[in-house]
């Protein structure tokens, strides 16, 4: 209840902003960043960005919290030519009566090219497999915005999704990179979901990829995206563009 209302308030009063976390490549340039939405007051007091967007989530705050990062993320990427930014887009969100029409707006609001910008969906979006949701993500690919699959290999669904969801990409749950190197299936695992995702035609990001031997080893299954504390935290948008 109090976190509800104090985030409505926060929203309005603008005490939001995004982060930016570096995707790489093999070479290790740049090719793209996720934005992460950061509450400076909240932090402050120990409740995370998971704590609060869950909370969002379970109030109906999460279209007003959807929308500030939207029209964030499009602002923040004018500065950066040839970046693609990933935007976190939650079920609720995907599933309201006219996300279409919202999105829409703010990209005209903000003159914003949707070939440049990612949305990254979860399974569960997809498990209830409805027309709706099928026809929203349609409309968005022809648009221009591009889509990824995250947390992939955490959810429950079948494969039979992956080709039956315009999908762009997928990025590989970090519970997988994590057990790279330590537990002698997880190399086998994480192979696997490369020559599916290849198979499929879907490029293929790591994400919480933390040290040199898991990127070495993502590299010897033909996975050569990568994100993590490896390769960048999550950073303020001035401390990306120093770096680009
Ligand atoms: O950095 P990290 O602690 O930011 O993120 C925690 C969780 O919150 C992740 O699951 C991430 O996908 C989610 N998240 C971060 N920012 C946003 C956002 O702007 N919108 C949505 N829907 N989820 C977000
Ligand atoms: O659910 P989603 O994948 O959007 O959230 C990504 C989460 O992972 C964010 O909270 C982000 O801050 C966090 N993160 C990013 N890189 C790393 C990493 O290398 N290690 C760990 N443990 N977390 C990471
Ligand atoms: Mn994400
Ligand atoms: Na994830």
């Amino acid at each position: 209840q109090g976190l509800q209302s104090d985030l409505h308030q926060a929203l309005a009063a603008g005490d939001l902003t995004l982060h930016y976390q570096p995707q790489v490549d093999a070479d290790g340039a740049i090719i793209g960043a996720e934005a992460l939405a950061r509450w400076p007051a909240a932090e402050a007091k120990g409740i995370s960005t998971a704590t609060f967007v869950r909370a969002a989530e379970e109030t109906g705050l999460i279209d007003a919290l959807g929308q500030f990062t939207l029209a964030r993320a499009f602002a923040d990427t004018a500065a950066w030519p040839g970046l693609t930014v990933a935007i976190n887009v939650s079920a609720a969100q995907v599933r309201a009566s006219d996300f279409v029409g919202t999105i829409e707006h703010l990209v005209g609001e903000h003159n914003a090219d949707p070939a440049r910008f990612e949305l990254e969906i979860t399974e569960g979006l997809l498990m209830g497999q409805d027309t709706h949701t099928l026809d929203t993500l349609n409309r968005l690919r022809a648009m221009g915005f591009q889509i990824a699959l995250d947390d992939f290999g955490t959810g429950y669904c079948g494969l039979s999704y992956l080709h039956l969801y315009p999908i762009d990409k997928v990025k590989i749950d970090i519970s997988f990179v994590s057990r790279l190197g330590k537990e002698p299936q997880a190399t086998a695992l994480v192979d696997t979901i490369v020559r599916l995702a290849h198979a499929l035609d879907l490029s293929v990001i790591a994400e919480g990829v933390e040290t040199e031997d898991e990127k070495r080893l993502l590299m010897q299954v033909g996975c050569s995206l990568f994100q993590g504390y490896l390769t960048g935290r999550p950073m303020p948008p001035e401390e990306l563009a120093k770096l680009l």
